[in-house]
């Protein structure tokens, strides 16, 4: 079993990056202005790269994710958006805070794997054994 966490260096916003553990994703613009979504790649592999097009405001686009991995999202209208979805393969994932605090609640006794991410550095994954509340340090 999996257990996935994401560590934020910084305040910025969590819309930013968002965990996802259901293969459907849906993009939502809310903003003012038609925007653009494309990927270049998940996890590196650039023949899942698409381009879901670009929609008006209030619109959405959905899309269905095959496997897990990082999905870096990009605008071709504004070249300084970036976001980034990851899709795990566990219901159990949490976002760290700044300051590095996590709780993954609910997760039944056993051995698992822990991988956490942060932007601009490589997943680092530790095993545990989940027995009642259970602490592990990255
Ligand atoms: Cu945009």
């Amino acid at each position: 079993m999996w257990i996935a966490l994401l560590a934020r260096p910084s305040p910025r916003p969590l819309s930013h990056i968002r965990l996802i553990s259901t293969a459907r994703a849906v993009f939502k613009n809310s903003d003012t202005v038609a925007h653009n979504v494309r990927w270049p790649a998940i996890s590196g592999d650039k023949s899942l790269a698409h381009n879901l097009g670009t929609w008006a405001s209030g619109d959405n686009r959905k899309f269905r994710f095959d496997r897990p991995g990082v999905v870096p999202l990009l605008c071709n209208m504004h070249a300084e958006m970036v976001g980034y979805i990851i899709v795990v393969p566990t219901p159990y994932y949490a976002y760290a805070t700044p300051a590095g605090d996590y709780t993954v609640r609910d997760i039944p006794d056993g051995h698992y794997s822990v991988t956490v991410w942060r932007e601009g550095k490589p997943a680092e994954t530790r095993q545990v054994t989940v027995a009642g509340n259970t602490d592990l340090n990255f």
